[in-house]
């Protein structure tokens, strides 16, 4: 009898847009102030790339995603939502959603939750895994737009696939990663190449 298949799934950058919504919101908030457009970005963490632009934008950045209501409103990465639930469906696949939260607790992992929620229904809550080190919890895939994942286990039992974002897509083509570009990719295919 084959064994499970078991996914990892980011949420920030592979099934919820925070590279647009925070663009959206600090444009909103911070008109007058310069801003990277998403083509220009470079690098996982937006604040060190504002920090670098103008050194008070930092703290700005960050008080875009502190704020109420922003994880909770970010728009779905175009096909995440349809693709987790074919997947969630398929036979001996088991898929869960690991996500690091925010240290500032205040709104991010209620929203985090509800977000779930809201666009992959109440059976998902059961699915959610928030922890700030990916390496100790076991998978066979772990599906993440964060180039360098590591945590207190130097061995995970996952294989890391780069979803492709726009902080990642410039860098060069790696030989030990694999890549996602989108949810238009074959994803399917990749899950099939790890049973
Ligand atoms: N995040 C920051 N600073 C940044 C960019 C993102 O704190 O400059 C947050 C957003 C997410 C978390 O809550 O980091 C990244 O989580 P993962 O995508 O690695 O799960």
């Amino acid at each position: 009898p084959a064994s499970r298949l078991r996914v990892l799934l980011d949420m920030d950058g592979v099934i919820a847009d925070f590279e647009g919504g925070f663009l959206k919101k600090y444009r909103q908030r911070y008109p007058n102030d310069p801003y990277i457009s998403l083509e220009e970005r470079r690098g996982f963490w937006v604040s060190t790339q504002y920090g670098e632009l103008r050194g008070d934008l930092c703290d700005k950045a960050i008080s875009i995603w502190e704020s109420k209501n922003f994880f909770m409103e970010l728009e779905p990465i175009p096909g995440s939502v349809e693709a987790v639930k074919e997947m969630a469906k398929m036979k001996n696949t088991d898929v869960f959603i690991c996500t690091s939260p925010i240290k500032h607790y205040a709104h991010c992992p209620y929203e985090k939750y509800a977000w779930v929620e809201r666009h992959l229904g109440p059976d998902f809550l059961e699915k959610v895994i928030l922890t700030r080190d990916k390496t100790i919890v076991s998978g066979d895939i772990l599906i993440d737009d964060k180039p360098d994942i590591f945590g207190v286990e130097p061995n995970p039992s996952w294989e890391h696939i780069l979803f492709t974002a726009c902080h990642n897509k410039h860098l060069p083509a790696s030989t030990t990663q694999r890549r996602l570009l989108s949810w238009a990719d074959d994803w399917r295919g990749i899950l099939e190449g790890k049973r």
